[in-house]
């Protein structure tokens, strides 16, 4: 770098050398071109980087090499994350490390390595270095912003509302949007399933986060807002998430507008004395909630960040996860055909007779073939492709038996994606296999939800919801994939989705409830 950084000045500015006092004319020693200042610049910066750099101690993870010198990491992992975490997997074994510019990246693949990763406690294997960037979406002070005792009196009451008792409440929602959206769908016709799939699950997260109220009122207003704050989590903000951009000024002004809109809700709902029996949504438990300490409740900026947080988790993976199962069980007949016995024998009655019967959650949580194919889909395709940490301290993990040390200061990655093609972990990885999940070992290594000590807290809920809208539409419609081939995963999104459209045709059938 020193040397690119020299030439790249001394070719047209002069530094104070003979060589160059003779060879250069003296007009071009007069005035720099900005390109080369910056230029040189920012060499000079990174080659002292790598200068200052300490050498890792003996026993840390071997450093790999995925790309042509300094810069190649950082492009390959660009190009295609899972592409080159799975070379990195392939030449050096489930520890190591990469370079980035001037930061560690140390990846953990596999059940053994990936160990102090999902069960280190936060003041080692921490989260709110690496999600930083999710911060001007949700707010300060919201998730992985807050103080750890915040946190976790958050979560606390994140997870109540997405848990057991509270589900039974959202089947009934879940079905009345599914039934009013699928009306509009007529007798057959194509469609995009993701994008249908996307204004779907928008409808019902809206009905049971925001309640009755904002979803009759306020949709429109809210989806548009929605879309604003989604279009601000770009791969350039993951790098710099507060760079003067467009869509991070639309973002944040997105934020403001939602605290605004929400104000309103929250102070009307204060006013008419709302509670838990008049409404059963999110929204009302969060401005039920009261932090253990200090009897306080959540201010309207937090009860916003949390409803902000959890719409943000839901739309993405859900609809996500609801298109890529509907695709792999259409491409998959034999698959199909069990979820659609199990439809059967659940209502009792033949596919085309069951559509007019109501769902409830005693026949959702029944649905296991339904829940084998959406764990499956997620196995092969999770949206999350890949999740962080910061090591706050020297961390220990092995690799069978083999100790490595990973150096305070790098940050830690695991791989939903990468880790799921593992034919030791998942054999025959690369089929489309639900009933693999009947399997105890292959269930314990299911790392769609992530895992340990910070594993999803909307999974059951996400599930439901998933479940749900499969059971309705396949109920209603015989469904066919125009698509001959299953669409790639879009790696350069940061929830990753089909690349492609999924146009599927469908039929009503005569059962139907519409
Ligand atoms: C070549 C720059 O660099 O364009 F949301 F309450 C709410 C999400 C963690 C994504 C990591 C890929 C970087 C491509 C760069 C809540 C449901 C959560 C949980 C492309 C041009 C959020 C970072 C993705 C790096 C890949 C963090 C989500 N359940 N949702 N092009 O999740 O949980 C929540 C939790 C992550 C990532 C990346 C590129 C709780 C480029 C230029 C170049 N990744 N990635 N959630 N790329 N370029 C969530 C976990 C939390």
């Amino acid at each position: 770098y020193l040397i690119i950084g020299y030439s790249l000045c001394g070719s047209k500015f002069c530094i104070q050398s003979n060589y160059n006092k003779m060879a250069v004319p003296a007009e071009t020693t007069s005035f720099p071109p900005l390109l080369t200042i910056v230029f040189g610049f920012a060499a000079a910066v990174v080659a002292i980087l790598f200068l200052l750099k300490k050498k890792r101690p003996e026993d840390s993870p071997p450093t790999a090499n995925l790309g042509i010198p300094f810069i190649g990491n950082y492009i390959e992992f660009a190009k295609n994350p899972v592409k080159f975490i799975e070379t990195g997997l392939n030449n050096y074994g489930e520890v190591f490390t990469v370079q980035m510019l001037h930061k560690n990246l140390t990846f953990l693949l596999g059940t053994e390595a990936a160990t102090p990763f999902f069960s280190l406690p936060d003041d080692k294997m921490s989260q709110s270095e690496v999600y930083g960037f999710m911060t001007p979406v949700f707010g300060k002070g919201i998730v992985y912003d807050a103080e750890p005792k915040k946190r976790s009196q958050q979560m606390q009451c994140v997870g109540q509302g997405l848990r057991s008792n509270r589900l039974k409440a959202y089947v009934p929602k879940i079905e009345k949007e599914t039934i009013e959206y699928l009306k509009k769908w007529g007798e057959k016709g194509e469609v995009n399933l993701l994008d249908a799939l996307s204004e779907l699950t928008i409808l019902t997260s809206s009905r049971c986060l925001h309640g009755d109220d904002v979803r009759e009122n306020l949709f429109a207003e809210v989806a548009r807002i929605y879309h604003d704050l989604d279009k601000g989590v770009t791969p350039i903000s993951f790098f710099f998430p507060y760079a003067p951009i467009e869509a991070h000024r639309r973002r944040d002004s997105a934020r403001q507008e939602m605290i605004d809109i929400f104000s309103k809700v929250i102070r009307q709902r204060r006013e008419s004395g709302d509670n838990q029996e008049s409404r059963s949504d999110i929204l009302q438990m969060y401005i039920d909630f009261q932090y253990k300490e200090d009897g306080k409740g959540l201010t309207d900026e937090e009860i916003v960040g949390l409803l902000i947080a959890l719409l943000f988790a839901g739309q993405h993976s859900s609809t996500i996860t609801s298109t890529w199962t509907a695709m792999l069980l259409l491409h998959n007949p034999e698959e199909l055909k069990k979820v659609i016995k199990e439809q059967e024998e659940i209502y009792g009655g033949d596919i085309n007779k069951i559509g007019k019967d109501s769902i409830d959650f005693d026949k959702v949580a029944s649905m296991n073939a339904l829940q084998n194919a959406a764990k499956e889909s997620l196995r092969m395709y999770p949206p999350l492709i890949m999740l962080m940490r910061m090591a706050l301290d020297d961390v220990e993990t092995t690799v069978k038996g083999k100790k490595y040390v990973i150096p305070k200061g790098d940050i830690v990655f695991t791989s939903p994606a990468v880790t799921s093609r593992m034919d030791s972990l998942f054999p025959n990885a690369n089929s489309f296999i639900p009933d693999r999940f009947n399997d105890a070992k292959q269930s314990a290594a299911f790392l769609g939800f992530g895992g340990g000590r910070h594993q999803c807290l909307g999974q059951q809920f996400g599930l439901l919801q998933v479940k749900t809208i499969l059971s309705i539409l396949f109920r209603n419609f015989a469904l066919e994939s125009i698509e001959k081939e299953i669409p790639e995963p879009d790696y350069a999104a940061m929830v990753v989705g089909p690349k492609n459209r999924l146009m599927v045709r469908y039929t009503k059938l005569p059962g139907s409830v519409f």
